[in-house]
């Protein structure tokens, strides 16, 4: 089997030919909206259609950068079937998840968005090979979310975590983010291990484990890191923020164009180059009171306080308070823009004072 760029569309059985297309699940969401922008760049110089999943319609600004949006459910084969039918699907970037703390309320909800509807779109990425025979290409972001560390001592002891290190989630987000990295080695070299008609390694499966992500332009929901972006984007709009973690909680983070540039990075190595299939990154590891002090330092008058809420704290005590990302370094190239008191200067402050000016 070929390698995984586009080539020219291979006729169908009927002799039509169907437009090559990016697939892009939860392209409503945060890192979609950075995603999105970047890939219509890229699809418009190789003739490919972006065409987006989500549960509920595109805003203007994404919109704009996509050709089609299906608007359901990734659990929904059908709707699945049907963007098979109308294209040739090459790459699939398959953001869609209900995160850590939604998660945690409605659980097996969370199992089947996150683990069904990651097999839904992984057998479509295997029949699409066998469609138009060439691998194709399938981002999936994890997440630290996928540790679990058993206790804060333990936590404080490790430091640096590596990918292979604690794997025991806590949260139904992290089995479900474990499950789709083993799910994605499990399709792109074992898949269908005993059919007489398998197909030997139909996808390419890459992906990242990120850490806390930070947007100037977006404020997240349902998740755990989430206090880390709702605290400085309180803080610039003048609100206060009661913060749900201990100030010395740590996790590592990044921003969301570090995030964005990472995901290009990954899909565009060359696959003799990977040694992995899925890669820590991160930029810095700072503790909720370090965001509160730049937070109060930027935005002077901010009224930040700590109202720790246990259950989300044992969530947060459960992930690492650093990674390892050497392997991605040396693999692809990866290095962070920022240290945490860059990306306030620099890119954090400046976007969200306008923001809310
Ligand atoms: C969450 O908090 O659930 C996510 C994540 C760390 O993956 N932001």
């Amino acid at each position: 089997m070929s390698d995984s760029s586009p080539v020219a569309p291979s006729p169908s059985p009927s002799g039509a030919r169907r437009p090559l297309a990016v697939l892009v699940t939860g392209a409503g969401g945060e890192m979609g909206h950075g995603l999105l922008a970047e890939l219509s760049k890229r699809a418009k110089r190789s003739d490919l259609h972006v065409v987006a999943i989500d549960v509920r319609e595109l805003d203007d600004a994404s919109r704009k950068h996509v050709h089609q949006v299906a608007v359901g459910d990734i659990c929904d084969r059908s709707l699945i079937d049907r963007l098979q039918a109308q294209y040739e699907i090459v790459e699939i970037f398959h953001l869609a998840a209900l995160l850590s703390t939604r998660g945690e309320y409605v659980p097996e909800t969370a199992h089947q968005v996150n683990v069904v509807g990651t097999v839904n779109l992984l057998r479509l990425a295997a029949d699409e090979a066998r469609s138009h025979g060439q691998r194709v290409k399938f981002f999936f972001p994890s997440s630290i979310a996928a540790y679990g560390l058993p206790n804060l001592a333990t936590k404080r002891a490790a430091g640096t975590v590596s990918e292979d290190q604690f794997l025991e989630a806590h949260t139904m987000y992290g089995v479900n983010k474990r499950e789709g990295e083993l799910l994605g080695n499990y399709y792109a070299n074992h898949y269908k291990k005993l059919a007489k008609d398998r197909l030997d390694r139909p996808i390419d499966f890459r992906s990242i484990r990120f850490p806390g992500i930070i947007s100037a332009d977006t404020v997240p929901s349902g998740g755990t890191s989430d206090y880390g972006p709702e605290m400085i984007h309180a803080g610039a709009a003048g609100k206060p923020y009661a913060c749900f973690v201990r100030p010395d909680a740590k996790i590592p983070f990044m921003t969301m164009p570090e995030a964005i540039d990472a995901v290009l990075r990954l899909i565009d190595a060359p696959a003799e180059k990977l040694t992995r299939m899925v890669y820590n990154v991160t930029s810095f590891s700072p503790s909720a009171e370090d965001f509160a002090n730049l937070v109060r330092g930027a935005f002077p008058g901010a009224q930040i306080t700590f109202n720790p809420d246990l259950q989300r704290q044992s969530i947060v005590d459960s992930w690492p308070e650093d990674i390892d990302d050497s392997a991605a370094r040396r693999d692809w190239g990866w290095t962070p823009a920022h240290t945490l008191k860059s990306a306030f200067e620099e890119y954090l402050v400046p976007r969200i004072r306008a923001r809310y000016r």
